[in-house]
């Protein structure tokens, strides 16, 4: 086994419908997911939703559904929606599995042991949409904040984790750490939210007023606060049928709205208390809007995957959302912007190239690639093994950035188009002496669009297993076989099949 590289996605309230803002923040962790088996690394990726918490309970009673039966319904929702999308995870969390439960109430228990948690009277404001105590200081000019939705007076005995213990300590593991957060102004904003003195987090939730959660062990009339609960997913699930725990992830992938203070300040002070390291970067995403406003189920104007899927097929929303996105912004969705990409990228630059390549072997050479020779090879030829820029591809991969990664590889991808233009094999076609020209030609474009199924993996699992099944091969690509390596002996290649159907606008 190689190199491990463990990474993780937010998991998703089921107390709604799936939409385009959770598709693309599970696309992006699939992308570099398989980015990391291209890189031949063993991988562990971890993806799944959030089922317990006051919004889950009140979407199964408006259903007339017991909350345990409609979150069997809505997960089924979204995982065969991410089955569609090839989304290759490895695990699907429900935080309704048992194991969680056992594993969170065995925390909470360490917690309490430990004395790192107190059960006191607080008297405050609660937000009912974040379903969390918050305090005056929230106020923005005397209101509160959209996002809190109706706040209400409370008074409430609960169980408070004291986080603020360990403020310090996480600032200066921050601190020490200048890439954990990806993109750095993440960081800077969570710097600055940390310099504040922070608050004891109620971690509890009396039964009385919420059923449906995990109980504490300790007393039986609470229920564990859903984000904590929630959170403690990344641990309790990071067993991989090996027996091992691959805790801490290298990756942990979560939208912009939840780094503060859920991912930034809880997250590593509950692992600072169980004694747990953190992960070792996080990686923060800006959100799809829907003509500029963001998506959400309470405006109602959220983006449903499922047309545009049936329309344009997994492959192009996939490539679609990798590419258009600047890592960490916000982007603007739009159908004409689809319906752009998916002409220009997919069907004339990768379709056409593969297209035309593969029947021009078939049409000249009856679908015999030839053997290449080293001695053929001329100043296009050269220039053509050297025009994918593996360097560029991989840093940005490896910083999570699939919109520059996929700009790099259709670099490549346009200079073989303008090569095949260039070299012109249909005039070396009709000349009895260029034979051996044509055979060079050729297995450089065999070999290109090997290289260009290689680099494309990650966005496109599937056009890369097409082209690479066609090119005769089977096995799992790597990128240490992006090089260009044509073979020697002559071999067969498929009858071509066009990638991506032409879509009227
Ligand atoms: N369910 C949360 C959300 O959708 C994410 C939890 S990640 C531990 O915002």
């Amino acid at each position: 086994m190689g190199e491990r590289f463990f990474l993780t996605t937010a998991i998703d309230y089921v107390n709604g419908s799936p939409h385009l803002g959770h598709a693309y923040e599970k696309t992006l962790a699939d992308a570099l997911a398989r980015y990391q088996r291209l890189c031949g690394r063993s991988v562990f990726f971890l993806s799944g939703v959030d089922e317990h918490g006051q919004k889950v309970q009140q979407s199964a009673r408006a259903l007339g559904l017991e909350p345990q039966d409609f979150c069997d319904r809505q997960s089924a929702l979204f995982r065969s929606l991410w089955e569609r999308l090839d989304i290759s995870f490895d695990r699907f969390v429900r935080t309704t599995d048992p194991l969680h439960k056992e594993a969170v109430r065995s925390f909470l228990q360490n917690l309490k042991d430990r004395d790192l948690l107190r059960f006191e009277e607080h008297e405050g404001f609660y937000s009912l949409r974040q379903e969390q105590f918050v305090t005056e200081k929230d106020r923005v000019e005397g209101r509160w904040p959209e996002i809190f939705g109706e706040v209400v007076p409370m008074r409430e005995p609960n169980y408070f984790f004291l986080l603020s213990r360990f403020g310090d300590r996480i600032r200066s593991e921050i601190e020490s750490r200048p890439d954990w957060i990806i993109p750095e102004f993440r960081r800077n904003e969570l710097l600055a939210a940390l310099q504040r003195p922070l608050q004891e987090l109620c971690i509890s939730r009396p039964r009385s007023r919420l059923a449906w959660g995990i109980p504490l062990p300790f007393d039986e009339q609470y229920v564990t606060y859903v984000w904590f609960d929630a959170l403690l997913n990344y641990v309790s699930f990071a067993e991989n049928g090996d027996g091992q725990s691959w805790w801490p992830a290298d990756l942990q992938i979560i939208g912009k709205d939840i780094l503060v203070p859920a991912h930034g300040v809880y997250w590593p002070a509950i692992l600072c208390a169980l004694g747990l390291p953190l992960p070792r970067r996080l990686l923060v995403h800006g959100w799809w809007l829907n003509r500029g406003a963001k998506m959400s189920k309470s405006t109602g104007n959220a983006i449903d995957p499922l047309p545009y899927l049936e329309r344009y097929g997994s492959e192009a929303l996939r490539y679609f959302l990798l590419r258009e996105m600047t890592l960490g912004n916000d982007a603007d969705f739009s159908d004409e912007k689809l319906l752009r990409r998916y002409q220009s990228d997919l069907v004339n630059d990768l379709g056409n190239f593969a297209h035309r390549s593969l029947s021009m072997i078939a049409r000249y050479r009856e679908g015999r690639v030839p053997g290449w020779i080293d001695s053929q090879a001329g100043q296009a030829e050269k220039e053509l093994a050297s025009a994918f820029d593996e360097v560029a591809y991989r840093s940005a991969f490896d910083q999570g950035d699939t919109s520059t990664g996929l700009s790099v590889a259709w670099a490549f991808i346009g200079q073989a188009n303008r090569y095949v233009d260039q070299a012109a094999p249909w005039r070396a076609a009709r000349s009895p002496d260029s034979k051996e020209r044509l055979d060079a030609i050729l297995a450089a474009l065999a070999e290109t669009l090997r290289r260009i199924a290689v680099s494309i993996e990650p966005a496109l699992p599937r056009s890369s297993r097409k082209l690479l099944l066609q090119l005769g091969i089977s096995e799992r690509p790597l990128l240490s076989g992006a090089s260009f390596a044509p073979p020697r002996e002559s071999y067969p290649v498929g009858v071509p099949e066009p990638l991506f159907p032409r879509i009227e606008g």
